[in-house]
């Protein structure tokens, strides 16, 4: 088992509040955390608002605030309420314009400078403020960045700092060698290599100041101000007590996994991992013992939701509110057709025809009847009680049955766990679902198979078996599915007659254990998991 599992979000512009793609990567990472929280692996999860950089400064002029750091405050405050309206478990939010955040920056600046790899040089060349970047001649198409071609490109000609970035071409590549899992999805580490190899440059990692209107000063030049994302991706360590607290820095640091899209790996991938390197050659406290940089251990880049085919953007006027869409489903069900609908690293499209077949077919008709089912039959027939079951190996006297018994579970538990520690949630999905051993649909076949409602009136000793096993089944479903939908987790544990919370405090080993279901034990009636939807 891992020691620890630091897992964080991309830091989001405040230039507009959530929208169904940042919810996507939040509501990952947030399962992803739940996952190791239940295996009781000590867990941190950061998720925060980027606010130094100039699309929040047009964007606060654009909604005419007070002034910029009212702006910043409110919309910070609209994200935070937004995650906890959700649900979101994050165990802390870090903004970029925090005290805590520019001691970091303060200290990981020196350390690079100290290293020899900062310089100062003149610069001429198109800035795109949508992407917060400079753009080569070879991005540039008909005058425009392609990713934003209703913005101006800014010609930008300044004396600026510079990091010696290209310094670190050959620690990047051995790095991708070496650790071919440092960027997932394989597809992702092929582009970063292509990158790396054919266009890492040194980077342009300051603005004069009297051109804007944000941005940390520059330690020691007032007259410069800090390169948005130099300034962004040091969040991830400042919020761990880069430069304010080392023991809790050494306790977290380094990072298990930053979950990204596919925007922006060309920063988190390349440029993260040298300024890494680079500062560690001058700061101990980013050694590993044997002197090599702190690097994280993980990066994986999912795709793009677009919203019935098309981007999301704010001029289309398309992007979807998560709180909106949360009046409309149980927002577990939301969660799970984000992580189910589309293979985690590819792109896909958000349809709300596919969220209602899904919400109806998957989670109704598989997941809910099933549980319904079993508790309804086991109270008809038990005296509103779990039936008793003697037998360990419960496809005794019922041989035939496509039930693959408790081994098949602790196979799909195996299954599962596999796909977690790979953050591919959609197969962990599909295999509770539709894998071979114990899935819900072959649980569904079961009774089918079964037909305990008919086996009633012959044999009471095998109808027990029979709901006995759906019962825990269910169970184990619950427990499985907990970091995906946390709210129906518990209401299925609740219907099963239980606590969640003593459950839940037991430990995952007992909690896999079949025959967690104590015989006997009162079955209150049962509601309907998914209400059909008007
Ligand atoms: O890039 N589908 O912030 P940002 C899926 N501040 N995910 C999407 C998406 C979509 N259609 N649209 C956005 C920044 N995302 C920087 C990050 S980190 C040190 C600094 C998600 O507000 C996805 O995770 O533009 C993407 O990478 C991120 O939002 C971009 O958020």
């Amino acid at each position: 088992m891992t020691n620890k599992f630091y897992v964080t979000t991309p830091i989001y512009y405040v230039n507009d509040k959530p929208h169904i793609g940042s919810t996507y990567t939040t509501v990952a990472a947030d399962a992803l955390a739940r996952a190791h929280r239940l295996r009781g692996v000590p867990t941190l999860f950061l998720t925060g608002t980027d606010e130094n950089s100039q699309k929040n400064v047009e964007a606060a002029q654009k909604a005419k605030a007070a002034d910029l750091q009212t702006y910043l405050d409110d919309m910070a405050a609209i994200w935070q309420k937004t995650w906890k309206t959700l649900g979101i478990s994050f165990d802390d939010f870090i903004r970029t314009t925090e005290e805590r955040h520019l001691k970091a920056v303060k200290r990981f600046w020196r350390a690079v400078e100290k290293s020899s790899d900062i310089y100062k040089d003149s610069y001429e060349r198109m800035y795109c403020v949508g992407c917060e970047e400079f753009k080569t001649q070879f991005e540039v198409k008909d005058g425009h960045c392609p990713l934003h071609p209703n913005k101006e490109l800014q010609l930008v000609k300044e004396e600026n700092y510079f990091f010696k970035a290209s310094a670190y071409k050959d620690e990047l590549l051995k790095l991708y060698h070496t650790h071919p899992e440092f960027v997932q999805p394989v597809s992702r580490m092929n582009e970063v290599r292509g990158y790396v190899k054919d266009a890492f440059e040194d980077f342009s990692i300051s603005r004069e100041a009297q051109k804007l209107s944000c941005g940390i000063p520059v330690p020691g030049d007032d007259s410069q101000r800090i390169y948005v994302w130099f300034d962004a991706l040091i969040n991830y360590m400042s919020a761990v007590g880069y430069g304010t607290d080392d023991k809790l820095f050494n306790k977290w640091w380094p990072a298990s996994l930053h979950l990204v899209g596919k925007d922006i790996i060309k920063f988190h991938c390349a440029l993260w991992p040298a300024m890494i390197m680079s500062a560690a050659k001058s700061d101990p406290l980013l050694q590993n013992e044997n002197g090599t940089p702190k690097l994280p251990e993980r990066i994986f880049a999912h795709g793009f939701f677009t919203i019935d085919g098309q981007k999301i953007s704010k001029s289309l006027g398309n992007a979807i509110d998560p709180l909106d869409l949360a009046k409309e489903y149980p927002f577990d069900a939301i969660r799970y057709f984000l992580l189910r609908e589309i293979p985690f690293g590819e792109d896909g499209d958000f349809s709300k025809t596919r969220l209602a077949d899904r919400y109806n077919s998957d989670l109704g008709n598989t997941l809910g009847n099933l549980l319904n089912r079993a508790i309804s039959m086991s109270r008809k027939y038990f005296d509103n009680k779990v039936p008793s079951c003697e037998l360990q190996d419960t496809r005794i006297g019922l041989e035939g049955t496509s039930w693959a018994g408790s081994e098949g579970m602790d196979t799909l538990w195996q299954e599962v766990d596999q796909y977690i520690d790979a953050a591919r949630l959609d197969l962990a999905l599909e295999t509770i679902w539709n894998g071979e051993n114990c899935s819900l649909i072959s649980a569904n076949k079961y009774v089918e198979e079964t037909r305990p409602f008919k086996l009633a009136k012959d044999n009471l000793e095998q109808t027990g078996i029979v709901l006995y096993t759906l019962l825990e089944a269910c169970r184990q479903y619950a427990w499985m599915l907990e970091p995906i939908m946390p709210n129906i987790a518990e209401e299925i544990i609740r219907q099963l007659g239980q606590d969640p919370k003593k459950e839940r405090k037991q430990g995952i080993k007992v909690l896999k254990t079949w025959g967690g279901l104590k015989p006997g034990s009162e079955l209150p009636e049962p509601k309907i998991l998914f209400p059909k939807l008007v």
